[in-house]
């Protein structure tokens, strides 16, 4: 078939560091572009609604014990188990803003260090899911998020681990992505994303790209 352009939803993704802000700007993104006539949706991940995601809510929160390699495949699970309806919303016509994905999935697990765990383990699980069209990180200092009156009660929300995330992500970080300021207010945050997602959402809008794969 010739190229037919289809116009689709973007998959934007938002990642960073704890306390960073992600969830409210993920949020106040939704509601501008739902606002401007966008068709978009919050999603986070992990997802903790599903079975396997409430598996890993019972992981963080502490009320089970799970093997740090099998919590990693669930992460992971948790999104191919999203994958189709990921895929299906996108193609028709609907942005999806995504609080956290497959970044953090690597970030996270290779923090721990453990042997056999590296990052080329991380990342093993989650090729071939669907690649966002845009990774915004939000970056700050592990100072500045328990200077917010710092992290909650959660598994992995301790500065000493926090530390060692932000290297991971800072050794994954590809040329891609868009680092945004974390530090500043958030209305001017805000307004940064929204004018970098205003293009990303335009060029998947003319409908020449389709969604790739991680982690090609
Ligand atoms: N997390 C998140 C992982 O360890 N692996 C993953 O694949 C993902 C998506 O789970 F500490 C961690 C990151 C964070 C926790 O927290 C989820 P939030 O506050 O719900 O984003
Ligand atoms: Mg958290």
């Amino acid at each position: 078939m010739a190229s037919q352009n289809q116009p689709r939803g973007a998959f934007i993704v938002l990642e960073g560091a704890d306390r960073a802000g992600k969830s409210t700007q993920c949020q106040m993104l939704v509601e501008h572009l739902t606002a401007k006539g966008v068709a978009a949706e919050l999603w986070r991940f992990p997802d903790r609604t599903t079975a396997v995601g409430k598996m890993i809510n019972s992981y963080l929160t502490s009320q089970s014990e799970i093997d740090d390699a099998a919590v990693h495949l669930l992460f992971s699970a948790n999104r191919w188990e999203k994958r189709e309806e990921l895929l299906r919303k996108l193609h028709a016509g609907t942005t999806l803003v995504v609080d956290r994905y497959a970044y953090s999935g690597v970030a996270f697990t290779a923090a721990k260090g453990l042997p056999g765990l590296d990052r080329a383990w991380c990342m093993a699980p989650d090729a071939g899911l669907p690649a966002p069209d845009a990774v915004f990180f939000l970056s700050l200092t592990v100072e500045a998020a328990e200077a917010r009156g710092g992290y909650g009660e959660e598994r992995y929300e301790k500065a000493e681990f926090q530390r060692k995330v932000l290297d991971q992500f800072a050794a994954m970080r590809s040329s891609s992505w868009r680092m945004i300021d974390a530090s500043q207010p958030i209305d001017a945050m805000q307004r940064q994303l929204r004018e970098q997602a205003a293009v990303v959402v335009a060029r998947c809008q003319r409908g020449t790209e389709a969604v790739g794969k991680l982690w090609e």
